[in-house]
């Protein structure tokens, strides 16, 4: 497969947001950006074992928490928070618009693995959000992440929510602030 570098797009819409680090643009982010880019794409730097549930990918070896029960593809994207009771979403779209949702396969191999939370606290406080491609080549085109904060379920904010991405040869993170329900990072990858 023929390996292209993937554009990151990356901004915030929301008032709630408006208190996020200062905006730097990210390496190889366009520049004509509807909001502040405010995260940098970082070098990976190994810092030892892979560690669960933090979205990110502590080894450098391309794949975002493996060996943690969740599975990985040539396109994943995680959330990982520890305020136990609030409620976060990632919601991603593959390059034909369609929404990756829990339990539901799309047609480009893209599936959404917990939703926490949950119910009934079923992710016990290790909440980790995980969407990854089910096929060994990834679709063309624009994959859209979206990262909302439902609820605070009783939490005090702000809420430090960590956001892994792996589009297929590159890996980002970044790290999410919420202060208060509704707001909303955006990102788009480019592959
Ligand atoms: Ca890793
Ligand atoms: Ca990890």
């Amino acid at each position: 497969m023929k390996l292209v570098s993937p554009l990151a797009l990356v901004f915030v819409s929301g008032l709630a947001c408006s208190r996020a680090p200062a905006p730097s643009p990210a390496s190889g982010a366009r520049t004509n950006a509807t909001g502040p880019v405010f995260a940098l794409e970082r070098a990976c730097v190994a810092s030892g074992p892979e560690r669960c549930a933090d979205a990110i990918d502590d080894n450098c070896n391309g794949v975002i928490d493996e060996g943690c029960g969740i599975d990985t593809g040539p396109v994943q994207f995680v959330i990982a928070w520890d305020a136990p009771a609030a409620d976060v979403d990632l919601r991603v779209t593959d390059p034909n618009g369609e929404l990756a949702e829990a339990g539901r396969l799309l047609s480009s191999g893209l599936v959404k693995q917990r939703d926490c939370p949950g119910r009934n606290q079923e992710c016990r406080g290790k909440n980790l959000e995980n969407v990854f491609l089910d096929a060994l080549e990834a679709p063309r085109g624009t994959y859209r992440a979206r990262v909302v904060l439902e609820d605070l379920g009783g939490e005090s904010p702000p809420i430090r929510v960590r956001f892994g991405a792996r589009v297929g040869p590159r890996t980002y993170n970044f790290e999410l602030r919420f202060d208060a329900p509704d707001a909303v990072y955006d990102a788009r990858f480019t592959l």
